[in-house]
This record gives structure tokens, sequence and C-alpha cells, in this order.
């Protein structure tokens, strides 16, 4: 019995990637499977996980449904007490725990107003002021910690505070959002973040553009490091376990190219990427 991870659209599903960062970045082993965004809803695609709706949705080796990232930080934690999850410096540990649940519960205007999208980078958006004062709320608390536990991470090592700062993190890349020079360079740190550069390679090259995650605003490039080079294939050996497509029971893989390369590996019998159904922002 394994971890059983499930997991939306990695272009798009901010949640998704903190939790898949939460095992990732800390050495857990799991099972990843993927509903798709485009696809049935999430909620009908996690019905044989009942009462799962959102992703990330883990089921512990018991069986136990954990629809929450917060709630999946915790429980791991709690299990693997000497992964690093949260720092062992009982300050560093609350002030990580409090970084996290105000990102958990906060942050609606940039949430809302700048949806991550892992595959394009904009250069005209002109934040409103709901948005200014969310990124510089986030400036000051990453510069409290940052000044209080001396980087490189928020609290000193890599913790689940920054794995759920990643996709923020992204957000503010991806939108051209102004920060102080310190917020800048761990905004900087993320997208160079190796777990990170490997979830978005398969985000640039696994499923297809969602029209509800696309703005307006006039492109620019990247402002991370190029992504690591990936490639979509339809056929050959895959590197890691297959996962199953919930709605179709399609298989698809992952593989690696080329050293530190990934690919995405739809099988043939995957189906076609079918219309975008609505569903709530990531
Ligand atoms: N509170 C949840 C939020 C999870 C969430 O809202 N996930 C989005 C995707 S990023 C989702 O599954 N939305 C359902 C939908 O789009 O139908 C958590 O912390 O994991």
């Amino acid at each position: 019995m394994s971890y059983d991870l499930i997991l939306g659209d990695r272009a798009y599903s901010s949640w998704s990637l903190r939790g898949w960062l939460l095992f990732e970045a800390f050495a857990i082993a799991v099972k990843t499977r993927y509903v798709q965004f485009h696809d049935a809803s999430v909620a009908e695609q996690l019905t044989a996980h009942a009462p799962a709706q959102t992703v990330p949705t883990l089921v512990t080796p018991e069986g136990a449904v954990i629809g929450d990232s917060l709630a999946i930080a915790e429980e791991l934690a709690t299990r693997h007490p000497d992964a690093g999850i949260w720092p062992s410096n009982p300050l560093a540990r609350a002030t990580a725990r409090s970084l996290a649940a105000e990102m958990h519960s906060g942050f609606g205007a940039l949430r809302n107003d700048c949806p991550m999208n892992l595959r394009c980078a904009y250069s005209s958006y002109a934040a409103p002021d709901a948005v200014q004062a969310d990124t510089f709320r986030i400036d000051t608390i990453w510069n409290h910690a940052l000044n209080r536990f001396g980087g490189p991470w928020l609290c000193g090592g890599y913790s689940a505070a920054d794995a759920f700062y990643a996709p923020v993190a992204a957000r503010i890349a991806g939108y051209g959002l102004a920060m102080s020079g310190a917020a800048q360079a761990y905004v900087d740190r993320h997208l160079a973040d190796p777990a990170f550069r490997r979830w978005r390679a398969m985000a640039i090259v696994e499923g297809p553009d969602l029209a509800r995650y696309a703005r307006g605003h006039d492109q620019t490039d990247w402002s991370g490091p190029p992504p690591r080079l990936a490639q979509a294939v339809r056929s050959g050996p895959s590197e890691n376990a297959t996962a199953l497509i919930p709605a179709s029971l399609s298989p698809i893989s992952w593989k690696r190219t080329g050293g530190s390369s990934v690919s995405a590996t739809p099988s043939a019998a995957t189906k076609p990427w079918p219309t975008p159904m609505p569903g709530r922002n990531s």
C-alpha cells in the first residue's frame, strides 16, 4: 500500500502543485494520478474517492481521503517527522505554519485576478489596488521571515511554507508583479528550484491550453531559467509508474528524456482533448 495522490492539470492547478511539492520536495514516495480539467468536472472525476471534490486529494495507505492541501501537509508531517516538512526549530516552525495558513486562507484578489498559468508570462498586466495590497502583504511577510531566519527559504531550509508559496511566486513572475529585492530573489529561487522546474516542464507539454485561464495581456518570456527540455510523445517506454486518468482509465505516463529533461507520454489510447469544462479557478 502506498500514498495515492490525485492531481489536476499541471499548468493551471496551483493547489495540485502544492500537494505534489509536499511529496517531491521531501522525498516521500507517492503514486500520482491526474484528473483533467478539460474533461468532466473535477468532482465527477473524483467520485471513486468520496467525499473528495477538489485536487489535490490524497488517499492514505489506510484509505483515508484528504481533500485539502494544508491537511495533507499536517498529516505528512505527523507521519514523517524526520522529513523536514515543518522546521524543527520551534520559532521557525510556528512561523512556517503561520505563513502557510495565511496563504491557504488569503490573497483572494491575487488568486482571482491572476490564475496560475505556467505556460506564459505577461508584460502588460496592470495590477488593481486589491492585487497590489495582496502583493504588498506577501512582500511584507516574506521579508519578515527571510530577515528573521536568514533564508535561503522562508524559514531557513525548504519547508511546507515554501511549497505553499511556490504557485504565488509563479503568479508574481508570470504577471510581472513588482516586489522588493529580497522578495524578488525569493521568487527567482522558486523558479530555479529543480522540483518546480520538473513540474513546469511537464505542465508545458501535457494537456491542452484551457481558454478560461488565458488572459488578454501582452506576453513576454518566462523570467526564470528556461524549462528543462521536454517533449510530448505518443509512445515509448516510461521511466516511472503508469498513472490512470480516472474518467477514461486511459494510461498516461511520464518519461524523462536526455538526462534531466522530462516528457509527458500520453499513450496512443488516450482520447483527444475535448472541450474544457467550467470549474473553479486554481
Ligand atoms: N482548499 C483546497 C483547495 C483545492 C482546490 O480548490 N482545487 C481546485 C483546483 S486548483 C479544484 O479542484 N477545483 C475544482 C474544480 O475546478 O471543479 C486545498 O487546499 O487543497
